[in-house]
């Protein structure tokens, strides 16, 4: 019913812009590049794509990515009819874009994460869905699309990488229906793989490689973290990307319950980056004013990384981990 509204909202609109969340991961732009291509291929209409913070590299293979302009980019003057944000668990999280959200004629808010306050005049959120790739095709075929190859490569890209390649919990029998579906298409997993998780650069590998070298174990190795400092950063020429999934290898450790990375940030404040097998890190996190998913959760803390570890070690250890 959401999505037959979906497709009315849209035939109506001349001007749409869709928007991607801060910081952006495979599953808002996977999304935002899907439904530029089914809007641009079944209703003939070129919409505006935008993104809040850099995109990160490895997404360049997206089709349909070199058209996303940044948000410096959008003349906030403009009255759209039509903004949707796809992946956007909160308002906040479109920064500026807010002006523009909140100025257009119609709004649209496509999610999966729980936490949602439906913030727009559609909602079409379902928790229980992997990833907004996930909510989006659902959606598609509901509206009855056709979906071409290009679309069909954002969306598996928005399901792989938001269910971390079929592993995590919300890896369903829905979510690899999606993914069959996907493939009947054309999509080709292995060629996908390789873009998304065989493209790192050297600077990653060695970088991560330098953290984990100096990790710490306590408790028996449950808890597993390492401290990045800014002259870290600077020593491998390190940006924040270079940071992507180093948590989860200290994680992968056999022993390890809770695994943490402590980084120095520029202001002085210390970013927390949390996984866990077991315990609820959300929980931990919310302590320190963050928060996230059970098993991956972060925060920052507004003391020097020495002190910050020591609270977050001792949060740590007041519970059954
Ligand atoms: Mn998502």
């Amino acid at each position: 019913m959401e999505c037959s509204n979906l497709n009315d909202i849209i035939k109506s609109s001349k001007n749409i812009l869709i928007f991607s969340h801060i910081n952006p991961d495979g599953d808002t732009l996977g999304s935002m590049c899907a439904l530029y291509s089914a809007v641009l291929k079944n209703y003939k209409k070129k919409c505006d794509m935008a993104a809040i913070s850099k995109i990160p590299d490895i997404y360049s293979f997206l089709p349909h990515i070199s058209e996303v302009k940044n948000i410096d980019e959008i003349d906030k003057s403009r009255e759209y009819d039509l903004v949707i944000n796809v992946d956007v668990a909160s308002i906040e999280r479109i920064c500026d874009g807010k002006i523009l959200f909140d100025k257009a004629k119609n709004t649209v808010n496509i999610d999966h994460h729980k936490t949602n306050n439906a913030y727009a005049n559609l909602n079409i959120i379902n928790p229980d869905a992997s990833s907004t790739g996930e909510v989006l095709f659902d959606c598609f075929r509901k509206m009855d699309l056709n979906i071409d190859i290009d679309c069909a490569t954002c969306l598996y890209t928005a399901i792989l990488t938001d269910t971390g390649s079929f592993r995590f919990d919300n890896t369903k029998e829905k979510t690899f229906e999606c993914a069959s579906k996907l493939v009947e298409i054309g999509v080709k997993p292995s060629e996908i793989y390789k873009k998304v998780y065989e493209s790192d650069s050297k600077t990653l590998v060695m970088f991560q490689a330098y953290c984990i070298s100096k990790a710490k174990f306590l408790e028996d190795d449950k808890i597993a973290y390492t401290v990045v400092y800014k002259k870290d950063m600077e020593k491998y020429s390190a940006n924040d990307e270079c940071m992507e999934g180093l948590t989860e290898k200290l994680r992968a450790i056999v022993t390890t319950r809770v695994a943490f990375v402590a980084k120095e940030m520029k202001s002085g404040a210390t970013k927390i980056s949390m996984r866990s097998k077991f315990a609820d890190v959300a929980k931990i996190c919310e302590v320190f004013g963050g928060g996230g998913h059970k098993f991956a959760s972060g925060c920052t803390i507004k003391a020097p990384v020495e002190d910050a570890v020591k609270r977050v070690l001792a949060e740590i250890k007041t519970r059954e981990i």
